[in-house]
C-alpha cells in the first residue's frame, strides 16, 4: 500500500474559498497529491483569475468558480456545472469562512448572523447539494474546515466561536448519517496561521502576536503550508475509517495549559 494510500489522482476535489490563505494552501496540497482543483471565491473573478495563475505554476489542473456559498441557489448552479463540465465531486473542503472580532455586548444580531451564515450554515449548504453525488458513488471525503474557537473561547470573537463549535458538531453529525454509504467526514482544527485573516493580530508589538508565540508549545505561527498533510491524509484512502474526527494542525496550543511569561 505504502504512499498510494495518499494518491489523489483522478480525483476532484472543490475548496470553498480558495483564492487565498488557508483554502489555497490546502488546495494546492490536494493537487500536489493529483487531484483536479475547483476553486471558489465569491469576491470577484479577477480575484480568481489570479488565484488559477498561482496553481498553474504548480502544475495543477484547476477551474474556478465564482459562487456565493450562502446562497443555496448559486451553490445548487455551480455544483450542477462543476459535474456536468468536469466532474463529479469526490472530495469537499469546506473552508470558507470570515471573522468579526467584536465584544458580545456591542455586537450587532446582523453581523452575529452573518458569521454564523458563513461559517456554520454554508458548509451545510454545500454538503447538502454535492453529499448526493457521493452517496449514488457509495464514496467520498468531506473535510469542515474548524478552528482552536471549535474548542476554546476568546475575547471578541464569539460569533466564530460559536459558528466553529458549532461546524465540530455537523461534522460529527455528518460522519455519523453518511458513514454508512462510505463517506468519510472530518475536520482539521487549524491553531495560529499566519494568513490574512490574522494579519492585524500579527503585527510586531500587538500583544497578541507575543501572546501567540508563547502559547504556542511550537512558539511560532504556522505556516498555511504545515496544513497541506493533514488535509491530503484526511481526503485520502488513507483515512478511509476516520469518522466525525478534528485533526488539530495547532504547534500544541489544545495540548497545554500554557506557561507563565518569564518561563522558557
Ligand atoms: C482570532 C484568530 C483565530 C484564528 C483561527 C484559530 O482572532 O482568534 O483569527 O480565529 O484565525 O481560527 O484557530
Amino acid at each position: 500500500m505504502g504512499l498510494s494510500l495518499f494518491d489523489l489522482k483522478g480525483k476532484t476535489a472543490l475548496v470553498t474559498g480558495s483564492t487565498h490563505g488557508l483554502g489555497m494552501a490546502i488546495a494546492k496540497g490536494l493537487g500536489e497529491a493529483g487531484a483536479t482543483i475547483i476553486i471558489n471565491g465569491n469576491s470577484s473573478q479577477e480575484k480568481i483569475d489570479n488565484a488559477l495563475n498561482e496553481y498553474h505554476k504548480k502544475k495543477i489542473q484547476v477551474f474556478g468558480f465564482k459562487f456565493d456559498v450562502t446562497n443555496e441557489q448559486e451553490v445548487k448552479t455551480a455544483i450542477q456545472e462543476i459535474s456536468s463540465q468536469i466532474a463529479p465531486i469526490d472530495i469537499l473542503i469546506n473552508n470558507a469562512g470570515i471573522i468579526k472580532r467584536t465584544p458580545l455586548e456591542e455586537m450587532k444580531v446582523a453581523d452575529f448572523r452573518q458569521v454564523i451564515d458563513v461559517d456554520l450554515v454554508s458548509p451545510f449548504i454545500v454538503s447538502k447539494h454535492v453529499v448526493p453525488q457521493m452517496i449514488s458513488k457509495k464514496e467520498g471525503k468531506i473535510i469542515n474546515i474548524c478552528s482552536m474557537m471549535s474548542e476554546l473561547g476568546r475575547n471578541t470573537v464569539g460569533a466564530y466561536a460559536a459558528a466553529k463549535g458549532g461546524l465540530k458538531m455537523l461534522t460529527r453529525n455528518m460522519a455519523t448519517e453518511w458513514a454508512k454509504h462510505n463517506i468519510q467526514v472530518n475536520g482539521i482544527g487549524p491553531g495560529y496561521f499566519a494568513t490574512s485573516q490574522t494579519a492585524l493580530i500579527r503585527e510586531k508589538g500587538h500583544p497578541f502576536n507575543e501572546f501567540i508565540i508563547g502559547r504556542t508549545p511550537a512558539a511560532k505561527w504556522g505556516n498555511p503550508d504545515d496544513l497541506a498533510g493533514a488535509a491530503i491524509f484526511l481526503a485520502s484512502k488513507a483515512s478511509d475509517f476516520v469518522n466525525g474526527h478534528i485533526l488539530y494542525v495547532d504547534g500544541g496550543i489544545l495540548a497545554t495549559i500554557g506557561k507563565p511569561s518569564n518561563e522558557i
